[in-house]
């Protein structure tokens, strides 16, 4: 599967003068990088964070992760579900703004797989234009550096999804190739139902018709039911199931999604 090379980062930042990283707004911290917003500041480009997918959240806790960037991090961000067209119009005044202030714009769109970043150009150009695909390295997906109009003298720049070195964990493991080859579905797909577990166990029944808090369990459960059966030992294929969970979180059908990390309270001395 083709994924950016860093060399082509500095190359891509280097001919733009706007910096956007797309991160799912259902789990920022585990898809941001530090690596393209420290190479954004070495050039002195302006860096935005799309918080992107938005509708898999509720509003509120997508203005509490702008409000949490803007805090923690000094970094503007924006709420967009290309889904629903929600923060395009905001995102293309910003563009207007900043293309008065510069004259062009080149802007270079960054992420891990499957953030959305192909789906923003189409959102922005009002038509299909970038391909796109569901899960990592499944027909469609970005395989070069392209440059975009969007409108006179504003350009976007598409680019494969990139897996940065400081990006670790569940989300770098099911998005850094295609879940077929995934070597390992089962601990994995039993990390996302724990997660999801402890976070609404509701949602699992509601998926997968079974009330259980075992992650094993569930994953017995959806090969049963769905007649997945090894060949050689006709035993339940809980590696079918595990990699069904994998694709059903990558689809936003689990509605799972992470906080913003809670600050301090403020204390006057
Ligand atoms: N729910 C939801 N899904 C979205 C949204 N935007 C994109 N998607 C879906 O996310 C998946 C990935 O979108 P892409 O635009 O191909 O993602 P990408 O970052 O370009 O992926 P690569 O080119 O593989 O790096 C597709 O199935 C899209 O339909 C959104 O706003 N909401
Ligand atoms: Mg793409």
């Amino acid at each position: 599967m083709r994924l950016l090379r860093p060399s082509e980062i500095l190359r891509i930042v280097a001919m733009s003068n706007i910096v956007i990283e797309i991160v799912e707004a259902r789990a920022p911290l585990e898809l941001k990088s530090r690596v393209i917003e420290s190479i954004a500041n070495k050039f002195n480009r302006y860096y935005l964070l799309v918080l992107s997918k938005c509708d898999l959240v509720p509003p509120k806790i997508c203005r509490d992760w702008v409000e949490y960037f803007a805090l923690s991090h000094n970094v503007d961000a924006v709420c967009v579900s290309t889904l629903k067209g929600i923060g395009i119009k905001r995102l293309k005044h910003l563009f207007m703004d900043k293309l008065k202030e510069k004259g062009s714009l080149n802007i270079a769109l960054f992420g891990l797989p499957k953030v959305g970043k192909s789906s923003l150009i189409n959102a922005l150009k009002g038509k299909d234009v970038a391909s796109t695909s569901p899960y990592p390295g499944s027909w469609g997906y970005t395989k070069g550096i392209t440059i975009y109009k969007i409108r006179p003298n504003i350009y976007v720049i598409d680019t494969p999804g990139y897996i940065p070195s400081d990006v670790r964990g569940l989300e770098v493991l099911i998005r850094s190739k295609p879940i077929e080859l995934i070597d390992n579905p089962i601990t994995i797909a039993r990390e996302i139902l724990k997660s999801v577990l402890n976070f609404d166990a509701k949602l699992i029944e509601n998926i997968y018709g079974v009330h259980s808090l075992d992650p094993l369990e569930i994953l017995l459960h959806i090969a049963v039911k769905r007649g997945w059966l090894y060949k050689n030992n006709k035993e339940p294929n809980i590696e079918e199931a595990a990699r069904t969970v994998i694709r059903d979180y990558l689809d936003g059908k689990i509605m799972f999604y992470l906080l913003p990390p809670t600050r301090k309270p403020f204390k006057p001395k």
